[in-house]
């Protein structure tokens, strides 16, 4: 969470700072700053509430200029949303820090502090990075041994970029379970939470390590590890394509990115499903080898991707034969969980950065697991780096807060999995033939699924005065339905919950009435039956319905059911078809309430604080 940027540079900084932050507004966006150093040494700061424009505005109408600066974009987590607590925060006006991530033990340091005769401008944690800097320089050290001593004070999670009025042609950067990546320039050198944020400046980057310090000059980057040591990482070229600002002629990302999927998938596709059989090139060197022990699977995410691997369950077990778990990262790393023999550790996310999949990941290490593979949208991320597999989604950078074209290119991903792991546990020759012939058609069935957007759109108006609602489905749809019901709250604010449609009558019927819309997905499939007795259940209650149904499910509607027909597929495709709808709903609700799509109130992209 938090975006960060910062530069020293012969030129003005301050437009690539605010680019930065543009750039990075997926990641936070309640406010934003940034803090200057001229060649001088003079010290000046910006803050403003809400989106960075507000602080390209503040800036542009004060003319702000330095050679040397450092910019945040905040998710708030200790202190409300205010300017006072907006970073960069000072330490009298010698010192200035950006910080994301979370110090625990701010508490006692604010103590300790404030003994000391410092005085806090704000609530929150990050201030006392500054002050305990300013601290150790009072001691007479450089920058770089100020923050070296400093992070020895700090426990909980930081990537934090710290500069000094007395030195004003460097920056002292300091990573601890938040990532940070250096930019590399000719004369000139940045940092960034994120590369996205430097990728109008360079293409060079150095992705710092588990605690690293770096002196950050204009023409000189040292480094040292979490021992003091000095160390050389590795330069990495990127690749990454991204120009955050181009929406396509599409009024939200959200909608780009709902339309992209057929393409997204087919990339995802291309030249590995007619190549399943080769694991090493899938999922890195090493894999078939990996693959052929492999006994059970634990899979660990969050919000949308812990659904792809609810997803992926339900295949694997059917068809690869392979048993599986799946587990929210948050729960699986703070509990004792037992090993099964001859596991893979699977971790999804669209960002690679999630601080709870990433400590999942670091855990499971200590645990035991066979090997960690990570499916993954963001190459060079942080799970990338630290997983012994890797499978990489292409689905190109996802902009919109709520995930859409990641969540199918992980569902892709899984499917790819299933084969490879199948073809070691007795999947038959004509049964994977099918499921690739199955899986080649979904681009064109995703087209086909986008063609219900007039319809949905129409309809959407319906649950524009609702607060609540329900969403129902069975087998590899009941993750599905809970995905349809997560996009809902997080874009259009109604409150949405998903059951798998026979936990019905053990609760959830109870509420309800016509004003508590519920939502079917229906494909064609063995489970059918058993899902219209369910439908029959909420219709003798009264309720209103909205059934997604393959038509030769034959559903038909009425005055208390609206029917809205998703082009038939093959059953094993049918939950990433499915989504489809699902995603075009709760975009088009949204719009009518009016709400900020593409950023949605309280959350951010990219969750690198637990
Ligand atoms: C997990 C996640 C996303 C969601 C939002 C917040 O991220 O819950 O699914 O859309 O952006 O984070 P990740 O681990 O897949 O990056």
């Amino acid at each position: 969470m938090c975006g960060i940027v910062g530069a020293v540079a012969e030129r003005n900084v301050v437009e690539i700072l605010l680019e930065g932050l543009k750039r990075l507004e997926y990641r936070g966006y309640d406010s934003a700053g940034v803090a200057l150093l001229d060649k001088e040494g003079n010290l000046s700061r910006i803050r403003k509430t809400g989106k960075v424009k507000n602080l390209a505005e503040a800036v542009e109408s004060e003319s702000a200029l330095g050679t040397t600066g450092i910019a945040h974009t905040r998710w708030a987590t200790h202190g409300g949303v205010t300017k006072y607590n907006a970073h960069p925060h000072f330490s009298s006006s010698r010192v200035a820090v950006v910080h994301n991530g979370i110090i625990e033990n701010y508490v006692p340091l604010r103590k300790e502090l404030t003994a000391k005769g410092y005085t806090f401008s704000s609530d929150t944690d990050t201030e006392t990075i500054g002050h305990v800097v300013h601290e150790m320089l009072k001691k007479g050290t450089s920058l770089l041994e100020a923050v070296q001593n400093a992070v020895k004070h700090f426990t909980g999670a930081y990537g934090t970029v710290v500069i000094d009025k007395e030195s004003p042609d460097k920056m002292v950067v300091a990573r601890s379970g938040s990532p940070l990546v250096i930019g590399l320039g000719l004369g000139e050198n940045f940092i960034a939470s994120d590369q996205l944020a430097l990728l109008p400046v360079t293409r060079r980057f150095i992705f710092l390590e588990e605690g690293d310090v770096a002196e950050v000059a204009r023409r000189k980057v040292t480094i040292f590890d979490k021992d003091g040591e000095q160390v050389e990482r590795e330069i990495i070229e990127s690749t990454v394509e991204h120009d955050a600002g181009d929406k396509a002629g599409y009024r939200h990302y959200m909608l780009k990115e709902i339309y992209e999927q057929p393409a997204v998938i087919r990339n995802t596709l291309q030249d590995r499903i007619d190549n399943i059989h080769n694991a090493d090139a899938l999922f890195g060197e090493g894999a078939s080898s990996i693959l052929k022990q492999v006994k059970h699977v634990q899979i660990i995410a969050c919000g949308t991707s812990y659904h792809a691997g609810m997803t992926a369950r339900y295949w694997l077990e059917e068809f690869a034969n392979v048993s599986c778990s799946v587990e929210i990262a948050s729960e699986f790393r703070y509990r004792k969980s037992a090993v099964h023999e001859n596991s893979l550790l699977v971790t999804i996310s669209q960002s690679g950065e999630t601080a709870d999949t990433l400590a999942a990941l670091r855990l499971a290490k200590e645990l035991g697991y066979m090997s960690a593979l990570t499916v993954c949208n963001v190459p060079g991320s942080s799970l990338v780096r630290e997983s012994d597999l890797a499978f990489m989604t292409l689905a190109g950078a996802e902009i919109g807060v709520a995930s859409t074209k990641a969540f199918t290119t992980q569902l892709t991903a899984f499917l790819m999995l299933t084969l490879a792991l199948g073809k070691f546990n007795g999947l038959a020759e004509k049964n994977e033939q099918k499921i690739i012939d199955a899986i080649k058609t979904l681009p064109s069935k995703i087209e086909e699924a986008l063609s219900t957007a007039e319809v949905i759109e129409d309809l959407a108006e319906e649950f524009a005065d609702k607060h609540h609602s329900l969403f129902l489905g069975r087998g590899a749809q009941y993750p599905i339905a809970m995905e349809g019901a997560l996009k809902l709250k997080e874009i259009s604010y109604i409150h949405a919950e998903a059951y798998a449609s026979g936990e019905l009558k053990h609760g959830p019927l109870a509420l309800i009435d016509e004003e508590m819309p519920v939502i079917v997905v229906a494909p064609n499939d063995e489970l059918l039956e058993k899902l219209k007795s369910n439908v029959e259940e909420v219709r003798a209650r009264g309720g209103i319905m909205y059934v997604f149904a393959d038509i030769d499910a034959h559903f038909e509607s009425d005055d208390t059911m609206r029917v809205i027909n998703v082009p038939h597929c093959e059953d094993i495709i049918a939950p990433i078809v499915y989504t489809i709808p699902l995603q075009l709903l709760s975009y088009y609700v949204a719009l009518i309430k009016g709400t900020d799509v593409d950023q949605p109130r309280n959350l951010a992209k990219s969750v690198t604080v637990e």
